[in-house]
């Protein structure tokens, strides 16, 4: 139900056939760094109550959307491993009755079975990482939120069909770089986005993925985002996106006709300050409408 003085995202949720829906994976254990990640699904939506459909800047107003929510796949106290199939059965139906199919997180983990819902042998799908991190780290323990992208790559995923972007200095080691680098995935460090720009490095990578594949899944770590203006995620470090960059690579990601699944993860709510990073999770969301909006 809107509310009629301060319609706001939340107030665009309803049932049937929305454009746009989404779910949340509270995937916790099995993290490089113990975090309350399975908090944030609740802090997400609660933070769409703050955010108006009035995109002034735009002079558009997304009350005309709908949005489907279709609550929690409750993994808190699954790992990884035995979270993958639960999400992918419960995410696969939203790929193929939604235009885009949005998964909250949860850590990175929850990106594996994301890939995998939208397509499950894996051959026509493209990933775009916005991430500091390549999560290339080794499987020898099994799956945990710093190896998702190897987990695909050992699932079938070709590297080919994989661009990072804004993967930052002094967070990863020369080996996920090197793994990177043979796997013939396509990277996009910090400082290639400062000197091209982060909407024309998401451009380029959108561009080159839609060439190669029939759809798109864009992993939006919300790490990758400056660490001072956005506490809430242990991976985050000095030196990220500003939020700003973030926002318009979202626009621009949500208006690609070939992205049909996405998702938000590594957002600690515990971490946050003020609630700079729930608020940027639920702007985010906005942008993704937006962008869905000028398809
Ligand atoms: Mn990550």
């Amino acid at each position: 139900m809107q509310n009629k003085d301060w319609p706001n995202i939340a107030g665009l949720v309803a049932g049937g056939k929305a454009d746009i829906a989404f779910i949340g994976a509270t995937m916790t254990l099995g993290c490089v760094t113990p975090s309350a990640y399975h908090k944030a699904p609740a802090v997400f939506r609660k933070s769409l109550k703050r955010i108006s459909t009035y995109d002034l800047e735009a002079g558009f107003d997304l009350e005309g959307t709908s949005v489907r929510d279709y609550g929690d796949i409750d993994c808190t106290h699954l790992s990884p491993a035995e979270g993958l199939v639960p999400i992918v059965e419960a995410f696969r139906p939203l790929t193929q009755d939604h235009g885009l199919a949005v998964l909250i997180g949860g850590h990175n983990g929850v990106t594996r079975a994301g890939v995998t819902a939208l397509d499950p042998n894996l051959q026509n799908v493209g990933l775009l990482t916005l991430d500091a991190h390549f999560d290339l780290r080794t499987t020898k323990d099994g799956s945990a939120n710093g190896n998702p992208v190897r987990c695909l790559l050992e699932d079938g995923l070709p590297g080919a069909h994989i661009v990072q972007i804004g993967i930052a200095p002094f967070a990863n080691s020369r080996t996920m770089h090197q793994t990177a680098l043979d796997a013939g995935i396509t990277v996009y460090t910090m400082a290639d986005c400062r000197k091209n720009g982060v909407e024309q490095t998401v451009a380029t990578g959108l561009q080159y993925l839609s060439e190669k594949c029939d759809v798109i899944y864009v992993d939006f770590d919300i790490d990758v985002i400056e660490r001072a203006l956005s506490p809430g995620a242990p991976g985050g470090r000095a030196g990220g996106f500003t939020p700003l960059e973030f926002f318009a690579a979202t626009r621009l990601i949500g208006s690609h006709k070939k992205v049909k699944a996405v998702d938000l993860c590594e957002f600690d709510p515990d971490l946050d300050v003020s609630d700079i990073t729930a608020l940027i999770a639920g702007r985010w969301f906005a942008e993704l409408l937006m962008g869905y909006h000028s398809r």
